[in-house]
């Protein structure tokens, strides 16, 4: 029972039989001059606003709302925590918009109490090239929960982006609405697991001591794969056409133009590191990224925060995936990072396990906004990562 999913254009619970339809919008086609004038009404004493990142005071309050309110896992022992730094990357891609970044306000004290972001994209599923947002970053204070404010922000960043003649989102979250395009498993690799021990978030394996399991999860100093390095900017070119040609691999990815590679995977600490392999005449055979997300650990004597690496796109051409993860593991764990997430899409099924990896205990769904596949997608076929 979705009182609000139920009423918008996305796939439902025991609709048709798979198969008997075809990839297509879900709502009837409509033209921007149809679309609602007015912000949709808030309740009493709350006003909309649009946030602008390239101010350091409204992205720290951005931040600071993301940071005390948003994705905790199922026992409530970590919140995300990304990064300023991070955001203002997130945020700001080629052709971003600032009416995307809609904040909510308390009137009388001006304080932000929730937020709902878009960001655009190209996404090819099956076929079909979409012009998408990327709806990422709804929260809402926790004081004010359970008051149905959520549907009144996904309705006007809906608004938002129709009225930019945009009528298909793509989104992810750890919890089940109708309904999932693809539906997908986090992985975790310990780097550090004296802490990760520390903060919970993993155990000692039965029979293990912790001599045992430094032992386990040791990696060398420095990456193996000769030719590996740092990607740079004159790599773009290169790494745009190997990125494309991988993804085109796959049932759900974007498609990402020179300028969206070269703001994707533009090195920067602590934010996103990107690796590439430079064969003879260098020529780029492989690429490798990952990107920074610490969580807090909310409530530990001795710890305040995690900091984990996510993958995100890593091509293999000249290495094996495996080998390339495993300069991935190193990387992240010569660089600070205590543990190594990872989903099951791409190949990644396949090695997660002989990598050391251990299944988490969150589940990732994909959503898309009107835009009904006539089969759901396998982790597999997904080749579309989500901050
Ligand atoms: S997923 C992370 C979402 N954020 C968090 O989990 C942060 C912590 N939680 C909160 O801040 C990544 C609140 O619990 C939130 C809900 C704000 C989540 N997605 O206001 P009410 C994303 O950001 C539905 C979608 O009373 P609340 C992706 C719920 O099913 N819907 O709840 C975001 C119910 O509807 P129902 C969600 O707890 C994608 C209704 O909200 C949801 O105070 C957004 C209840 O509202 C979620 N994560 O606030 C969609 N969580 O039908 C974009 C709950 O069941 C769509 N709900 O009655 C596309 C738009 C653009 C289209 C353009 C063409
Ligand atoms: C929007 N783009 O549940 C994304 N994380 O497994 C928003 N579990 O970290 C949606 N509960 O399994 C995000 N340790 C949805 C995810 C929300 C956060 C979340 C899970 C993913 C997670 C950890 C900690 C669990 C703490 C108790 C987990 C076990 C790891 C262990 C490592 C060693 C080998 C065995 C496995």
């Amino acid at each position: 029972n979705y009182a609000f999913w139920g009423t918008q254009p996305v796939a439902q619970f025991g609709e048709q039989p798979a198969s008997a339809v075809e990839d297509g919008p879900i709502d009837t086609p409509k033209t921007v001059e149809e679309v609602r004038k007015e912000p949709y009404g808030l309740p009493q004493n709350f006003e909309w606003v649009t946030c602008n990142i390239d101010n350091d005071a409204e992205l720290k309050e951005i931040y600071e709302l993301l940071s005390a309110h948003y994705v905790e896992d199922d026992d409530n022992m970590f919140r995300f925590a990304y990064s300023k730094e991070f955001l203002r990357w997130a945020l700001q891609p080629p052709g971003f918009k600032a009416v995307w970044h809609c904040g909510v306000r308390v009137s009388s004290t001006g304080r932000l109490v929730a937020f709902i972001s878009g960001i655009p994209a190209t996404i090819r599923v099956n076929g079909n090239t979409l012009s998408t947002v990327e709806i990422n970053f709804l929260c809402v204070h926790k004081k004010l929960r359970h008051k149905r404010l959520a549907p009144v922000l996904i309705k006007e960043i809906t608004r938002r982006v129709n009225q930019h003649d945009i009528w298909q989102a793509v989104y992810t979250a750890g919890l089940l609405l109708p309904k999932p395009v693809a539906e997908c498993q986090y992985w975790h690799r310990s780097l550090n697991p004296k802490k990760l021990i520390g903060v919970g978030f993993s155990r000692l394996a039965p029979r293990m001591t912790m001599a045992r399991t430094l032992k386990l999860y040791k990696l060398p100093d420095v990456p193996q794969t000769p030719g590996l390095r740092q990607m740079e900017a004159k790599d773009v070119p290169q790494v745009t056409q190997l990125l494309n040609s991988y993804l085109a691999g796959y049932s759900i990815a974007p498609h990402m133009s020179e300028e969206e590679v070269a703001h994707w995977l533009a090195f920067q600490t602590d934010v996103i590191y990107s690796y590439v392999v430079e064969g003879p005449g260098g020529k780029l055979t492989d690429l490798l990224s990952f990107y920074t997300l610490p969580s807090s650990v909310i409530g530990n004597e001795q710890y305040d925060s995690l900091k984990a690496a996510y993958m995100f796109y890593t091509v293999p051409g000249a290495t094996p995936l495996p080998q390339l993860m495993n300069d991935a593991l190193t990387l992240a764990h010569s660089t600070g990072h205590d543990v190594f997430n990872a989903l099951d899409i791409f190949e990644n099924g396949k090695i997660l396990k002989d990598l050391k990896f251990g299944i988490g205990d969150g589940k990732l769904r994909y959503y898309l906004f009107n835009w009904r596949v006539a089969q759901d997608i396998t982790p597999n076929k997904v080749g579309l990562v989500m901050l």
